[in-house]
């Protein structure tokens, strides 16, 4: 085992709304050239918190911890809906769909109780912003290749939606850098457990 994993926690994306996704990228795929795409499958997710590198003998700890945050949770739905990129889509680094609920606030004190579990635990997060998405891929520029501009296209695709889903778990993921990109491997599933409140009318 290695002496330190490169660490993150995210919300999966159930595989149904995960094959649209990667549907969607193909049909992208041609307007957006040299952009490197995330895996389908069991790669998309939520980031709530990227830790870096975590010394792999603090790794249980830390999952236990993650684990105590999430657990009091109730389950709640968010939807996939619309495009858009980092830092921006005529510069696009990060090519990404966008998240949408009735009300975010379950997501943000969900996110929000992770980020202290973690921090009680050694590892605060690497940045205090918080944008919910789903990384669609990377277009990639350099000298020989300018940055494609994506305005018309994220106009284009603002009103595509993907259905809601129930958040039921988080997960926290190692991450390896390879030649192709990052391939991420669960670490440790943590089930939100809390009691729905009914509505009283
Ligand atoms: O897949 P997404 O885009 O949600 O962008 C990185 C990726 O998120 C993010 O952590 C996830 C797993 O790599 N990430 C990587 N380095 C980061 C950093 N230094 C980072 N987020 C914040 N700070």
């Amino acid at each position: 085992m290695r002496e330190s994993t490169r660490t993150f926690i995210a919300i999966p994306i159930p595989d149904p709304i995960g094959r649209q996704l990667a549907r969607w990228q193909q049909e992208l795929a041609s307007e957006v050239p040299g952009c490197r795409w995330t895996e389908g499958g069991c790669a998309f997710h939520i980031t709530l918190a990227f830790l870096g590198d975590v010394p792999s003998r603090d790794l249980s700890n830390l999952c236990l911890a993650v684990a105590g945050a999430v657990g009091p949770s109730s389950r709640f739905d968010l939807q996939v809906a619309g495009l858009d990129a980092f830092p921006g889509p005529g510069r696009p680094r990060v090519l990404w769909a966008g998240i949408t609920a009735d009300d975010l606030a379950p997501l943000q004190a969900l996110r929000q109780a992770i980020v202290e579990a973690a921090a009680q635990s050694g590892y605060p997060p690497d940045d205090p912003r918080f944008h919910p998405h789903v990384t669609l891929g990377r277009p990639r520029s350099d000298r020989k290749r300018p940055p494609v501009d994506l305005t018309d296209l994220v106009r284009r695709e603002e009103r595509r939606a993907f259905g809601s889903f129930a958040v039921t778990e988080v997960v926290t993921y190692a991450s390896t850098l390879g030649p192709d990109g990052p391939t991420y491997a669960p670490l440790n599933r943590a089930r939100l457990q809390g009691k729905k409140t009914e509505a009283t009318h």
